[in-house]
């Protein structure tokens, strides 16, 4: 999608905050720093419309991206980040699980997770969640342009075993050189028709 016109439309913790349009979305979860926000950015041509930061913990509300008055790109808190109190981590956590539980707009959630890492834990509990929905799996791993060419099939393959889903279902990133964004808009406009 060659997106012109996008705008945020909602910022919110609570179902009085979010949206009421009834236009379709998909959200992206990972953990703090993965780089949410910026897939956000690279999918609707943006350098900063989402704000990010090296510092992790950077987006703490639920932000909906309006897209061509055709469906919401949402920007989540990530999580897993360690130097948050505890209080302040489940707060978010509380936030995140009603979104994700009670939405009924919500097509897809995508799972992000570093392509240079094995997944952690928390992505494994994510995956395991997001497939209890009955969401078909689909990862995107980021920071690609961090590896070499000659690592990104491993890399992949590793993601894939640790997550327990297909390597189809898991499509690269980098928000440096926007390599896969086409990949990534095709994925989702499947999933929305
Ligand atoms: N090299 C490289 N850096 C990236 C990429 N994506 C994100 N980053 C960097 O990683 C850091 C975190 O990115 P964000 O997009 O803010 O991450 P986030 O997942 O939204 O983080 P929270 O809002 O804290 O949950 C920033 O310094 C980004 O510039 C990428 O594809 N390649
Ligand atoms: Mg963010």
């Amino acid at each position: 999608m060659n997106v012109q016109n996008v705008y945020l439309e909602a910022v919110g913790v609570k179902f009085e905050q979010y949206p009421t349009s009834g236009l379709p979305e998909i959200a992206f979860a990972g953990k703090s720093n993965v780089g949410k926000s910026s897939l956000l950015n690279g999918l609707i041509n943006r350098k900063k419309l989402a704000r990010t930061s090296g510092q992790p913990g950077k987006t703490q509300t639920i932000n909906f991206y309006n897209v061509e008055e055709k469906l919401y790109l949402v920007d989540l808190p990530g999580y897993g980040y360690a130097r948050v109190a505890k209080s302040d981590r489940e707060r978010w956590a509380k936030i995140i699980e009603d979104y994700l539980h009670q939405r009924e707009t919500l097509k897809q959630v995508v799972l992000l997770v570093d392509g240079r890492h094995e997944p952690s834990n928390n992505d494994q509990m994510m995956m395991d969640w997001i497939k209890s929905f009955g969401y078909d799996p689909l990862v995107i791993a980021t920071k690609m342009d961090k590896l070499k060419r000659s690592q990104h099939g491993k890399a992949i393959k590793t993601i894939a075993k640790t997550l327990n889903v297909k390597s189809s279902h898991i499509l690269p990133f980098s928000a440096v050189t926007k390599d896969g964004k086409d990949q990534i808009w095709e994925a989702l406009s499947q999933i929305l028709q």
